[in-house]
């Protein structure tokens, strides 16, 4: 019964590390993950932590797979965890996927992304 006390108990204390030291990730997005949205002037992508210099990168996607051009991952100067890059030009309406990868305090690489869409224009 002690040693599966003392699993317990070990068990507890990685589920509190676990806690404490949440994994780095999104916490919000501009656009929004699946939002109709007018072609966007940038893609803003808010962490959950401030993200290793150099790490992040932000690929935009449109629905034929093909990548679309974008400005350089920039850092906002006043919100370390805001990184963000600029889309020149306006996206023409349909669907398109935003790829993230990035770095955070525990050094572990983490990915994930997110689509949204581009409203037709009257
Ligand atoms: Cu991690």
């Amino acid at each position: 019964m002690k040693a599966i006390s003392k699993g317990a108990a070990a068990l507890a204390m990685a589920v509190l590390v676990a806690a404490a030291t949440p994994h780095f990730g999104l916490s919000k997005s501009m656009p929004a993950a699946d939002t109709s949205v007018d072609s966007p002037e940038q893609i803003q992508l808010w962490f959950t932590q401030a993200p290793e210099e150099g790490s992040v990168t932000i690929r935009l996607i449109d629905a034929g797979g093909d990548l679309v051009e974008t400005g350089d991952v920039e850092r906002d100067a006043e919100d370390g965890k805001l990184m963000s890059v600029s889309v020149d030009g306006a996206l023409s309406a349909g669907a398109y996927t935003v790829a993230w990868r990035g770095i955070g305090d525990d050094g572990h690489v983490v990915s994930s992304d997110f689509t949204f869409s581009v409203a037709e224009q009257n």
